[in-house]
């Protein structure tokens, strides 16, 4: 019987902490965090690998030292079965020093060649439980063994429980694919959701890709061109499989990708580092394994039994190691930010551990997509509406000066957390254990500091092109929109159950942006006639973006859950415009009016997506207008910059600024006259996508593919300086 769905509009059940719901991972016993002792070890360095030359990474399951030193015997450091990229192709049979890594040095306009190899093996003989002990077969997923016709997803079920079968674990060779985040690539090296290949070379997704004369089916290889053109950038690599991502970037598959540009010297480069702090949360069971809750036996959920809706660890991992230490000179150091945890947000902040006088700033010079115009001064003593904590979400990065200068040798900073989770209104934090970090620890050394200094407030850069105004918070001058989305964000609640003789009262099912599944299928289980149905390698999607290279839009995301998502697009770079609270209540009663008074969800937006409406908007919604309360609020400072990935707060409109078109084209390019230097609607047409970057949410439903179609006016894909393959 087919339990009722409904909207969740702004309840507490939309804010399920799974903390205290544990469930029995496979007899995994849970390790208190208050057994873990803390600043024992150093912050693992990361590898460097030079994007210059040819790259090739193979991924491997090895044991690592993650838990401190002394976890569970006296100077006995544990150890960890993980995943993680190893460069060579050859995977370690001896314990490594951490799972993150490596980092990819790149250089603007030299491409890098990288070759991927998948040498995960079989989810049956893998030692990494965390993966093996949560799959979820119902989620519409990779599923290579029924080569994505999955006959256990709930897409194709629509109503039906799943069968005994399909409430199983997957046990078959593990699927894997590198998505460069934030990477300015043609869509088949993009590394979508649907470009898997498994580990035994047997299965590929059917947007799998390699470059001519490489990889391709029997093989467990994908061979990729980064073409690197985008302006310097702390970008970052991570496994994007369909459905799995969130088990595969737990088990240690991230590390990150700088693009660098030796000719610009306006750059603060004479700055100790960049020293990538790559910070995750994770929990252990009492063997020191990684664990990963399958499915909420307090709020059961029938269509889905392992998946849950946010995993918040108990920990914090910074680059693959629990809660490091790190010794600083007094001087200045430069730090890249990565919030590479599946859904955990942080406020970051510094204190002197002893004193616990707070301090000292953080000075942000960058974000997503390069640098700042100026640096921003994030001071936990600021007032009033200035900056105090370093706010980041999954898949944000943030590039910042700290100035050690001053204090005294001996001196223990604690970088501090404490962001609620869900963020912004769910727990607080526990601050002896998720409310620390990283350990500073100051020690002699230095000298005379020459290097750059952010509190001198010097231009970081010549001004970045601006497609929004972020003193104004609307369009800067001179850019034309073409086209205005008002898209939602849902959240679908499962209705009240009864599991075992006991009632529940549902929880949440799957949440999705503008209310639709991936597949784009209706509430009659065909395409929405709305879409455009696009067919490729035999499966067929309903795709509603198809923006026009060259163009620009304003995307509206109209945020009607309790949390905050950071939203995340493929290819583009973009701008943030503003944010406005709307209510949330009303515009949801006119919503389900839309949908005749009973809303069925799940099956895209209430009216035609390609309709504008009173807004002049597309995307199938009422208009949000009539319903918004106060002012917009512009971006905050260290926002006002290139952004992939951008937080969207619950009961609010967010507008972005998207074009088209490479970051660098001046921002008054006439669309007709903006182009990539590559084909970015694709040899397979199959696209990119953009998603909440929660990854338990990407993986059940909150991404959408899409497609870029090409400028007529530009030169047709072979002209281009690009070509696809190995050309270029
Ligand atoms: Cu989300």
């Amino acid at each position: 019987m087919k339990l009722i769905r409904c909207l969740a509009v702004m309840t507490a059940l939309a804010v399920l902490p799974i903390t205290g719901a544990r469930a029995d991972g496979d007899g995994q016993i849970p390790l208190s965090p208050m057994a873990i002792p803390q600043f024992v070890d150093s912050l693992p360095g990361l590898a460097i690998v030079d994007g210059t030359q040819p790259v090739t990474l193979t991924m491997c399951e090895f044991k690592a030292h993650v838990l401190p030193t002394g976890t569970f015997a006296p100077g006995v450091a544990p150890e960890t079965w993980v995943w993680g990229y190893i460069a060579g192709t050859q995977c370690p049979n001896t314990t490594q020093n951490t799972y993150l890594g490596p980092v990819i040095v790149a250089q603007r306009n030299v491409p890098t060649r990288a070759t991927f190899i998948n040498q995960l093996g079989y989810t049956s003989t893998s030692h990494v439980l965390a993966y093996k002990n949560s799959t979820d077969q119902t989620l519409h997923w990779a599923d290579p063994l029924n080569n994505e016709q999955n006959p256990c997803s709930e897409e194709l079920n629509e109503g039906v429980p799943p069968t005994a079968e399909c409430a199983q674990h997957y046990n078959g060779p593990i699927p894997a694919v590198v998505h460069l985040h934030g990477g300015d690539v043609p869509p088949e090296i993009d590394g979508g959701p649907d470009a898997w290949f498994t580990s035994d070379g047997l299965h590929q997704g059917h947007g799998y890709y390699s470059l001519p004369g490489t990889g391709g089916p029997g093989t467990n290889i994908a061979v990729y061109r980064y073409p690197n053109g985008q302006e310097p950038a702390p970008i970052w690599f991570h496994d994007h499989t369909l459905g799995a991502t969130r088990l595969a970037v737990y088990a240690g598959l991230a590390g990150a990708y700088l693009i660098t540009d030796p000719s610009d010297t306006s750059i603060p480069s004479n700055l100790l580092g960049p020293i990538p702090l790559v910070i995750q949360d994770r929990m252990f069971d009492e063997q020191g394994q990684l664990y990963f809750p399958a499915g909420t036996p307090l709020i059961p959920n029938p269509d889905h039994p392992y998946w849950i809706p946010e995993f918040t660890g108990d920990t914090l991992a910074v680059n693959g190691r629990v809660w490091p230490y790190l010794n600083v000179e007094p001087r200045r150091y430069r730090f890249l930010f990565v919030n590479g945890s599946n859904a955990r947000t942080y406020e970051i902040f510094l204190t002197d551990q002893v004193t616990e006088a707070e301090g000292p700033a953080l000075w942000q010079i960058g974000t997503d997509g390069g640098y700042l115009d100026f640096p921003v001064k994030i001071d936990p003593n600021a007032s009033g509406n200035q900056l105090q904590k370093l706010l980041i979400m999954p898949g944000e990065r943030a590039d910042v000066i700290i100035d050690f200068g001053g204090l005294e040798p001996g001196t223990r900073l604690l970088m501090r957390n404490i962001a609620k989770t869900p963020y912004p209104a769910g727990d607080t934090v526990n601050g002896k254990t998720l409310g620390r970090i990283l350990q500073f620890r100051v020690i002699a050394g230095g000298g005379a500091d020459t290097s750059y200094d952010p509190a001198g407030g010097g231009a970081l850069r010549s001004p970045m092109v601006r497609l929004a105004d972020p003193v104004t918070g609307t369009l800067a001058p001179g850019v034309v929109a073409q086209k205005k989305r008002q898209m939602t964000l849902n959240e679908v609640l499962e209705g009240p159950t009864t599991v075992s003789g006991v009632d529940f009262e549902g929880g949440p099912e799957e949440i999705l942006v503008n209310n639709t599944l991936w597949s784009g299928m209706g509430e009659d289980g065909n395409i929405r006639p709305d879409f455009t149905s696009i067919t490729v390698g035999g499966i067929t999607t309903g795709y509603s973006e198809l923006p026009r290279e060259g163009e620009t839009e304003i995307w509206e995301i109209i945020n009607t859950t309790a949390d905050a998502h950071p939203i995340h697009l493929h290819l583009v770079q973009f701008q943030l415009i503003n944010r406005q609270s709307f209510d949330v209540r009303k515009y949801m009663t006119t919503y389900a009016d839309a949908y005749g008074g009973s809303v069925v969800n799940g099956f895209g937006p209430p009216n035609d997506y390609n309709l504008p409406n009173a807004d002049g908007a597309v995307g199938g919604n009422p208009a949000v207008s009539p319903f918004l309360r106060g002012p917009a609020k512009p971006p905050e400072a260290n926002e006002a910059g290139w952004k992939d990935t951008v937080m969207m707060r619950p009961g609010q409109v967010t507008r972005i600024a998207v074009r088209w078109a490479p970051m660098y084209l001046p921002a008054n390019t006439p669309a007709a006259d903006a182009f990539y230097p590559f084909d970015p609607s694709g040899e397979l047409q199959h696209g990119y996508v953009w998603h909440c970057h929660i990854i338990d949410h990407e993986d059940n439903e909150m991404m959408r593919p899409d497609l870029v179609q090409l400028n007529p006016g530009a030169p047709a894909p072979a002209s281009r300086p690009l070509k696809k393959g190995i050309d270029y």
